[in-house]
């Protein structure tokens, strides 16, 4: 049986779901029976769910919401019991609104449903206040997202750092970004790059660094995070000691793999 439910907000408002029950045939990868949430415009995958843990809540990133609920004649549970609400948008900063975007945990390959990811709608975005455009100061924003996260094999923690990182640490950078053909950028890469000396990543870009960033990767280039990585982590260790996020990606000379990526501080 497929059972199909569109749910349509006026113009400019997003529709919100909150689940009350779910009641469903456990599978792996929800193979079986299932609720498969996606938004009603764009055909963008935000949530699949089975068995008996609440989903979190989920919005949609447009006008509608297209709710799909698949089930064999194998096992019969009671079902799922879900509540809507739809909300206005109110413009951000960010070029998009809180609820135009939705966080994706637990994600490997962006074009293969593993069934270990999850979505999550957004509660609340923070830019940095001291956020500059130009000079590219305090390029981070903080996001809190909508219900409990579990922590899995998938979904860990990273340690937050109580010193700056010393120059020439390898570090490691991640993201889904452009590979410039070297490999492919729909499942997640990693680079190792060292932590550049301060004074001389500013002999290198003279007058573009200032204190609220650093610089990590190899002076002869090669290299690099790029297009589509930014706001990624920048993990380091040392010894055998936990893995701690010193910076996001943020900025670059024209080009990748060129010379240094920056870092805010
Ligand atoms: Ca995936």
């Amino acid at each position: 049986m497929h059972c199909r439910w569109l749910i349509t907000a006026d113009d400019g408002q997003r529709v919100h779901l909150h689940y009350e029950r779910l009641d469903v045939e456990s599978s792996s990868n929800c193979s079986r029976d299932r609720l498969v949430i996606t938004d009603g415009v764009t055909g963008v995958h935000l949530q699949t769910a089975c068995g008996n843990y609440l989903p979190s809540d989920v919005t949609s990133s447009n006008r509608s919401l297209l709710v799909d609920f698949y089930t064999n004649d194998k096992v019969t549970m009671t079902g799922f019991v879900a509540t809507y609400t739809t909300r206005t948008v109110v413009p951000g900063r960010y070029g998009k609104t809180r609820t135009q975007i939705h966080v994706i945990i637990g994600d490997h390959s962006l074009s293969v449903f593993e069934g270990t990811e999850s979505a999550y709608a957004i509660k609340e975005m923070h830019m940095h206040p001291k956020y500059d455009d130009d000079r590219v100061d305090y390029d981070i924003a903080l996001i809190r997202i909508e219900g409990p996260m579990e922590y899995r094999i998938e979904v860990s923690p990273v340690c937050l750092p109580d010193a700056d990182v010393a120059a020439g640490t390898e570090c490691v950078a991640t993201g889904w970004g452009d590979t410039k053909d070297t490999g492919d950028r729909t499942v997640l890469r990693q680079v190792r790059l060292p932590i550049v000396n301060r004074t001389t990543c500013g002999t290198d870009y003279p007058g573009q660094i200032t204190d609220v960033m650093f610089c990590a990767g190899p002076r002869e280039g090669g290299k690099d995070t790029c297009q589509g990585d930014s706001g990624g982590p920048l993990v380091c260790r040392t010894g055998n000691g936990p893995w701690t996020l010193y910076g996001l990606t943020s900025w670059g000379s024209d080009g990748c793999g060129i010379r240094y990526v920056l870092f805010p501080d």
